[in-house]
């Protein structure tokens, strides 16, 4: 790919068809507090090594996409002020003018696929807001996942978000979701958002069977969503979430903010508010989902 650095071990593992996990930076770079946002980022890494495949963190950085990041790289995303957030639609105009930045779920999906990369963790994706018939605010994340054919293991949607119309969106999109080990979908920060799930699967293997199967028969050319749950024990509260998210949305909705900056005043928002507890809750989901996304890619 132009414009493009690959890192000499994804390349190597990609060629040698070995297992690889795509890892957006959004999280790193936006999603997550400093310093702790650089110790996760390193951790996810060990945790995809740990199981078997190898870590492919995607960023952009002085307009060139690069595909698996060095330790100097991962710290410029955690640390640089420069470093934005670029979906999948400023990806262009980043590397034409040399920008730095950090990719969303979208972007990520995009650049992974076209490495050819079919397994990709995050935490939650982005979705349909609350108020959307007044806002008309829905996360990018959706119309690329709908045509990109790669394999997202997710603690569903961020549950700032109007949960059933992301889920109606979806299905609408054709985006299959399966639950792992659930047939409710998760809830981000909760273990369920109270939705139901269509299909359920058991382990690692039968996901790589779904993968298989639509390998099989040629589509459909849209993402596979794997909602993997966080474990009921490292959960937010959810009595402390409602209330909390009320506040947030309130507050956020008084200031007047729009746009990209929605999702991480709200996530900055409910982690100052809780304590800490949802960003706890929310580094436990990725790190099921990172886990969960090495064995599915091992057992591809
Ligand atoms: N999940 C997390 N933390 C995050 C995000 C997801 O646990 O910061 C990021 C992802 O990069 C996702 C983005 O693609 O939020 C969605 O932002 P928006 O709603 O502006 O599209
Ligand atoms: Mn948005």
């Amino acid at each position: 790919m132009l414009l493009t650095d690959v890192s000499e071990e994804v390349q190597e593992a990609l060629a040698a068809h070995r297992p690889v996990v795509a890892l957006e930076s959004t999280i790193i770079a936006h999603g997550l507090p400093r310093p702790r946002n650089l110790a996760v980022a390193a951790e996810l890494e060990g945790l995809v090594r740990s199981g078997g495949a190898v870590p492919a963190t995607i960023a952009v950085l002085d307009g060139r996409v690069h595909i698996g990041l060095d330790k100097g790289q991962l710290e410029r995303v955690a640390r640089d002020d420069d470093v934005r957030k670029l979906g999948h639609r400023d990806l262009a105009p980043a590397l034409a003018t040399g920008a730095s930045g950090a990719t969303t779920v979208s972007a990520t999906a995009f650049l992974a696929s076209r490495a050819g990369i079919r397994v990709f963790a995050t935490g939650g994706l982005g979705g349909v807001h609350r108020e959307w018939t007044h806002s008309q605010d829905e996360s990018a994340d959706l119309r690329v996942l709908a045509g990109t054919g790669i394999t997202v293991v997710c603690a569903g949607v961020k549950s700032v978000l109007d949960v059933p119309a992301t889920l109606q969106r979806l299905e609408t999109l054709g985006v299959a979701i399966v639950g792992f080990r659930t047939d409710r979908f998760p809830g981000f920060y909760l273990t369920s958002s109270g939705a139901p799930v269509d299909w359920t699967v058991d382990s690692p293997e039968q996901v790589a069977e779904v993968i298989h199967a639509r390998e099989a028969l040629g589509g459909p050319e849209s993402a596979l969503i794997v909602a993997n749950p966080v474990a009921e024990s490292e959960q937010l509260d959810p009595a402390l979430h409602d209330r909390v998210l009320g506040e947030a949305l309130d507050e956020c909705a008084e200031r007047g903010i729009t746009g990209q900056s929605v999702t991480p005043f709200l996530l900055d928002f409910l982690a100052r508010r809780t304590n800490g507890a949802s960003l706890e809750a929310n580094v436990s989901a990725i790190r099921g989902n990172v886990r969960l996304a090495a064995l599915v890619a091992a057992a591809l």
